[in-house]
């Protein structure tokens, strides 16, 4: 069963968002990844994220730039936690993606990554963390990971000054 829904607005999105869909890859998990613009396709929008909880999913992470008003959206029209992830946009190099969607008015959150490749990686990540509550593999997995990435650093050196 699909567990986790990556959806952004637009096929431009593809190469930020693909960084949160590599890590729901890496880590095993059942996921969709498809295009819902909120102000191109609004009606998929509605449809996507009413069956959402029907349908099983536990987490969409939803990427978008410029007015990026997908996540805050979706996040209305369902009880599934939504994941923001703003993508750099062109002119303001996604300061307003983020504006867009980390200022939601209270009573409807979205969780907000950072911007850009770090906030889809970080968003996979969260989402993993949260199927870990109830799928101890997961957790295990994600020890595991936390482990490697710790060494990396400690493996880490610098150069000797002349
Ligand atoms: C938003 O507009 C998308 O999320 C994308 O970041 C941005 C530009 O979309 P395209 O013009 O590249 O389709 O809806």
């Amino acid at each position: 069963m699909i567990e986790v829904g990556v959806v952004m607005g637009s096929n431009s999105d593809w190469d930020v968002m693909e960084h949160a869909v590599k890590v729901l890859k890496d880590f095993g998990v059942n996921y969709e990844a498809l295009v819902v613009s909120a102000h191109r396709t609004p009606d998929l929008l509605f449809e996507y994220a009413e069956a959402a909880e029907t349908h099983g999913l536990k987490v969409i992470i939803a990427g978008a730039g410029g007015a990026a008003h997908l996540p805050g959206m979706l996040a209305a029209k369902t009880i599934v936690p939504v994941l923001g992830v703003p993508v750099p946009s062109k002119y303001l190099k996604g300061q307003d993606s983020l504006y867009s969607i980390v200022q939601m008015p209270k009573g409807i959150p979205v969780g907000t990554l950072a911007i850009g490749e770090a906030g889809a990686t970080n968003a996979g990540l969260l989402a993993v963390q949260i199927l870990a509550c109830y799928k101890p593999e997961l957790a295990v997995k994600l020890h595991e990971f936390r482990k490697m990435q710790a060494q990396t650093v400690l493996n880490m050196t610098l150069p000797e000054v002349e």
